[in-house]
């Protein structure tokens, strides 16, 4: 497999050392990122890049389902080859390395591994043991995640994320991952964003399964949650050197006008967006607020659920993006109210850094014992095209920049955040939005499969450079 990829990053790597690049990335002199335990890494997600959707035993995921579903994913894109990761990882890694990220986020298939009995699959198994070991060849820290969204669909059958028998499937599968990677994982996250798979997969139908019901999504979160809490201490006891925690999205939502009615739409937008998740982590108890939003719709919880939802994290890892301006719905909720004329990106998303600022500081109030913190997702999208084998992705750079400084103002304030992630160290299936988005620091052409570093990227390896030349 020819590896595009290095060899992109070695044609530009001669401009970023001589320092002939224009540089509107590099972090001033006082910022936190300047020190060298501050871990500055990429994510990815494994059906988001992998492709080889039936080779090896893989079984299909409800990703596979819903994307084959006319009407659900913009264009009918699929995550059948995707960047074809799973043939050219080396290439990837190598390219990783190159740019001199020191932290990789990865997330783990769960229907590459596992049959439907529940037995290993090997070649599956092999696949991230190689990725892993050649991670850990080249000094770079891995982040695990277990679950980034495609579950087994024979689980869905059964019922998905309604059937809390998929809590103990899903603690059956982490003991089988973390007793066979147990020494190769620096940091294991149980899921990725439940309040996506909860709310976007069975509360409005965006996601797969594309269910929509607001029980359904309570529901779903609580047994979500429950698989979390059941993973913990299986973590612990199979891969004890290993940090342990959960990925959130967390979204700012700020309210159109001073009135009590919309300041109260903004706090309810709060909690259905962080607190839902939160709360039950970090307190051991739903936040009531959310059932004032969606009235009736409690989840079924038996006694002790709540204890092993709340066990002891080593780190909480936050994703944010954007913040959303709301309004009261003149009843129980919020309205979105979009701003005119502020910065947006390719998704209509705002750009608005001090949300990231803002949040994390309201959480170290809010919670007493809040875990050390990772970013494990911060990222754009742009129409990126290459031109003359460059891409110059202005817009991110600015953004990513700008992120970062609020990141660094929120460490000032006292959060412990230890790291960073950029999403996504390359261009991916976006999900219901398939190709068309990209999020990479790496533009990737889906004809060809050719690896373009892009300028942010450049600028981020050039910075990390400099960064480790430091005495
Ligand atoms: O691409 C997704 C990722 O899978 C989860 N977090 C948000 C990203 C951008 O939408």
């Amino acid at each position: 497999m020819a590896n595009d990829a290095s060899a992109a990053f070695d044609t530009l790597s001669p401009a970023v050392s001589k320092g002939s690049l224009a540089d509107p990335f590099t972090p001033p002199a006082d910022s936190s990122l300047w020190r060298k335990n501050f871990l500055l890494g990429a994510a990815t997600a494994s059906y988001q890049i992998e492709g080889a959707v039936d080779e090896d035993g893989r079984l299909p995921s409800i990703w596979d389902t819903f994307s084959a579903t006319p009407g659900k994913v913009l264009a009918g894109d699929t995550g059948a080859v995707a960047c074809d990761h799973y043939h050219r990882w080396e290439a990837d890694i190598d390219m990783l390395a190159s740019l001199g990220l020191e932290g990789y986020r990865l997330s783990i298939a769960w229907p590459r591994v596992m049959d439907a009995a529940g037995r290993p699959n090997r070649k599956g198994l092999d696949f991230y043991k190689r990725l892993l070991n050649r991670l850990k060849e080249k000094g770079i820290t891995s982040f695990v995640t277990l679950y980034h969204w495609d579950l087994p669909q024979h689980l869905e059958d059964r019922g998905g994320w309604l059937n809390r028998d998929t809590a103990y499937r899903f603690a059956d599968y982490t003991d089988l991952m973390s007793r066979e990677l147990a020494g190769t994982v620096d940091a294991w996250a149980t899921l990725n964003e439940p309040w996506c798979s909860a709310y976007l997969g069975y509360g409005n139908g965006h996601h797969a399964p594309g269910l929509a019901n607001d029980r359904f999504a309570t529901q779903a979160m609580h047994h979500l949650l429950l698989a979390h809490g059941l993973a913990i201490p299986v973590l612990r006891g199979n891969d004890p050197a290993s940090q342990k925690g959960i990925v959130a999205n967390i979204g700012r939502g700020t309210a159109n006008s001073d009135s009590a009615a919309d300041q109260r739409a903004a706090h309810l937008f709060e909690v259905q967006h962080n607190a839902w998740i939160l709360d039950p982590l970090l307190k051991g108890e739903y936040p009531q607020d959310l059932f004032e939003l969606w009235p009736g719709t409690e989840p079924l919880v038996l006694d002790g659920d709540m204890r092993t939802i709340a066990a002891p994290l080593d780190f909480l890892g936050i994703n944010y993006y954007f913040r959303t301006n709301v309004a009261s719905d003149g009843a129980h909720g919020f309205r979105d109210v979009p701003l005119e004329g502020v910065e947006r990106t390719q998704m209509g998303w705002e750009v608005y850094p001090d949300g990231l600022r803002d949040l994390l500081t309201g959480f170290k109030k809010t919670y007493r014992n809040l875990p050390p913190i990772y970013i494990t997702e911060n990222g754009m999208a742009s129409d990126d095209k290459v031109i003359d084998g460059h891409v110059d992705d202005a817009q991110r750079i600015s953004f990513l920049k700008r992120h970062l400084a609020a990141v660094d103002q929120a460490i000032k304030a006292g959060v412990d955040v230890r790291g960073y992630f950029l999403w996504s160290l390359m261009d991916n299936f976006e999900w219901a939005f398939g190709y068309e988005r990209r999020f990479g620091v790496v533009h990737v052409d889906y004809s060809t499969q050719k690896r373009t570093v892009k300028r942010s990227a450049e600028l981020v390896a050039k910075f990390l450079k400099e960064r480790k030349a430091r005495v």
